[in-house]
């Protein structure tokens, strides 16, 4: 077991962030349906998707400053050192520079910085389920980037895009950044790339991170930090369904464990049961019982080869313009563009 002690991290995200989030009935409704649906069956897995509420987000916030997570750092310095040269490949002209999901805008803002530069026009426009997290997405940029031209969408990513493509000719430049695509398992990966290519209009150009495939122990690290924020981000699946379905877990009785699974390729991450135990959840009206010692599956974090991400592009209907790598090629942002 590896000694979960303090350590200095020079960077620190002074995203302003609410005091709290309301999921919205819909939100809730789906939430207990998959609950109840990965509880029900062996192994037991819960959407990973569902860490992100306000604690989950706070808690990955903490994780991208930690040193051991390696990922948040390799894509700033792609986006530092080649932002000029993506920007010049997509051109400067009536952009809509979308992103899906809003985090906290440090890495689009050095994109953003680009443009402002050049003097280009273009509008930023967030695209996220949560008015929540569109609110402080724009809220925050604005107060970092005055004068910038920016519509948050409140709506699922491709209703948004498919919405925002119908309005007009400007050219969509998607971002998907920080290896989001690595935590659909592989066939809905798949998915979402060709729902993605039917919202896009042909030619529109998608920026898309992956971390690549390295030497193991340092993918162990980046999953199991030292001052165990890693573990609270993945407990955040059952202190939510405390907090909204009426769930009667006791955190700590089940503890994070992750492992990299060469087959897959991926970081897998699980919480384990530490007794036998049957947990209440009063909403669904059903207790769940948990043998010491078994796991929940909560996330896969997927790592690539160049291979893996040329064939992903091709079979989904995308063009590889190029592919940026930070100097340890740790991570790589690859350029794409939508051939119709
Ligand atoms: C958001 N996503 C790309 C992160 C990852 O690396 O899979 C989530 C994360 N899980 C643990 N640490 C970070």
């Amino acid at each position: 077991m590896r000694s979960k002690k303090n350590s200095n991290s020079d960077r620190s995200y002074p995203m302003e962030l609410p005091d709290k989030e309301v999921s919205s009935p819909q939100v809730q409704q789906k939430f207990a349906k998959d609950v109840l649906e990965g509880l029900s069956r062996l192994p037991k897995s819960l959407p990973c998707k569902y860490i992100y509420d306000k604690q989950g987000t706070d808690l990955f916030q903490q994780i991208m400053a930690l040193p051991e997570y390696y990922l948040t750092n390799c894509e700033i310095e792609i986006l530092k050192s080649y932002g000029k040269d993506m920007m010049n490949m997509i051109g400067y002209q009536q952009i809509n520079l979308v992103e899906l999901g809003a985090g906290n805008g440090e890495k689009t803002r050095i994109l953003v910085q680009e443009l402002m530069k050049k003097k280009a026009e273009f509008t930023m426009i967030p695209i996220d389920i949560s008015q929540w997290a569109i609110d402080t997405f724009t809220r925050n940029m604005k107060a970092r980037i005055p004068g910038i031209r920016i519509k948050g969408l409140v709506s699922e990513y491709f209703k948004g895009l498919r919405w925002l493509s119908n309005q007009n000719k400007q050219s969509n430049v998607v971002l998907f950044l920080g290896s989001n695509i690595g935590n659909f398992e592989p066939p809905e990966a798949d998915t979402f790339l060709s729902s993605l290519w039917n919202a896009c209009n042909d030619r529109d150009f998608l920026l898309i991170g992956f971390d690549l495939k390295k030497e193991i122990p340092v993918l162990l690290d980046a999953y199991n930090d030292s001052q165990g924020i890693t573990d609270l981000f993945n407990l955040n699946l059952l202190s939510r369904i405390n907090r909204e379905l009426g769930g009667h877990f006791d955190l700590e009785q089940f503890k994070y464990q992750s492992n990299y699974d060469s087959v897959s390729g991926s970081i897998k991450s699980y919480l384990i049961s530490q007794q036998n135990q049957s947990v209440m959840i009063d909403k669904l009206n059903r207790s769940f019982s948990f043998e010491t010692g078994e796991s929940i599956h909560t996330e896969s974090s997927t790592k690539y080869q160049l291979e893996d991400i040329e064939d992903l592009a091709r079979r989904n209907g995308f063009s590889i313009i190029h592919h940026f790598f930070d100097s340890r090629r740790y991570f790589a942002d690859s350029l794409w563009q939508v051939t119709k």
